[in-house]
């Protein structure tokens, strides 16, 4: 007998880290092939490589043109995380390669996160962790912290669905709340500048959340950080490229700045020493996200997209610059 289309098998490739979710995720209509790095792609065999339908790229790994065009037959990539720098999506959209993401997931993970790290940077609570820790205490109370949120203005750097949810946590915290992005985002309430510089000036705190890539690479220069001022306080959750990383060490060595929380780096996880050994940082290892039931939702939406793809649905959460035609 013929085989129908839906008992064909599908060759995935399964591009990155292992992930429980994903390796047990697919059933056995699925042929699974497995690469941990882009390093490790050359020991894909070609007649295996020709035959990929479908990529899942388990973590932020190289995805260009030297990955995607290894695979002739590839019609769509499930990418790990909101951001998707590490894929080529030009590439893809030429090629008639969709791509998709993991949204809305994380939306809250990563701004409980970004909460929690402005509020320790303010009220110093790694400093005051050690305090403890090395029996400094004994010997008398802790310093009052320069910082706090109680005085503070924030300025949201992106006021898409991550910054409107870090919004809703400073409105709690009755903390005023403005932004910048390139439009107003629909239904904000904050107010909306069109100029960063004008922004920072009129604000203290800067919480920067907007995609990494061309458009925002090093948007927060000397002069952002000049006119954010000396009692300036800037969280990075977005990515390290947003920051212009030798201005920043500079501005908060001088003082043109007073703190900062950082969750990533130019070049991670290379973070700079001049940073490691500032008491006015807290530096976190790209954390945002990255706690197990948030990265489950995040494998477990990697998987659906591949499936859903597959049974001939339109996929579940496609970034928009790979249009899904005809579904
Ligand atoms: O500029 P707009 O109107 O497209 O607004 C988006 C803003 N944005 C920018 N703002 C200023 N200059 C730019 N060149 C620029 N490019 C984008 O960032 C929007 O307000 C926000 C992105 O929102 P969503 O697409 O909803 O992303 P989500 O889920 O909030 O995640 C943001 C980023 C990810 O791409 C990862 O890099 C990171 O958070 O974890």
């Amino acid at each position: 007998m013929a085989s129908t289309v839906s008992s064909e098998k599908i060759d995935l490739l399964l591009y990155g880290p292992s992930k429980r979710i994903v390796d047990e995720g697919f059933s056995d209509q699925f042929v699974l092939h497995k690469v941990e790095s882009f390093a490790d792609l050359d020991t894909l065999d070609a007649g295996v490589a020709g035959k990929i339908r479908g990529v899942a790229i388990t973590d932020s790994i190289p995805a260009g043109a030297p990955m995607q065009s290894r695979f002739p037959k590839l019609e769509i990539m499930a990418s790990f995380g909101v951001g998707y720098d590490h894929v080529d999506s030009t590439y893809a959209r030429e090629h008639g390669i969709v791509v998709t993401n993991t949204p809305d997931v994380l939306t809250e993970e990563v701004a409980d996160t970004t909460l929690g790290l402005l509020i320790a940077t303010l009220r110093e609570f790694v400093k005051a962790d050690k305090y403890v820790r090395s029996g400094l205490w004994l010997g008398g109370k802790f310093p009052l912290s320069v910082g706090s949120l109680r005085d503070r203005k924030v300025g949201i750097v992106g006021m898409g669905r991550i910054g409107q949810a870090i919004g809703r946590r400073l409105d709690a915290s009755l903390v005023p709340v403005v932004y910048h992005s390139r439009n107003p985002a629909a239904g904000v309430k904050y107010k909306h500048y069109p100029d960063l510089i004008e922004m920072a000036k009129a604000v203290d705190t800067l919480i920067v959340i907007v995609p990494g890539g061309a458009s925002t690479l090093k948007m927060i220069n000397a002069d952002v950080l000049k006119a954010l001022g000396p009692r300036g306080v800037i969280v990075n959750v977005a990515r390290g490229s947003v920051v212009d990383e030798p201005a920043l060490i500079a501005a908060l060595k001088s003082g043109a700045i007073l703190a900062a929380g950082l969750d990533v780096f130019a070049d991670e996880p290379k973070v700079p020493d001049e940073l490691k050994t500032m008491q006015n940082v807290i530096l976190l290892p790209h954390i945002g996200s990255a706690s197990v039931y948030t990265r489950n939702a995040m494998d477990q939406l990697i998987v659906d997209n591949l499936i859903d793809w597959f049974a001939g649905k339109p996929p579940l959460t496609p970034i928009p610059e790979t249009p899904v035609k005809g579904r």
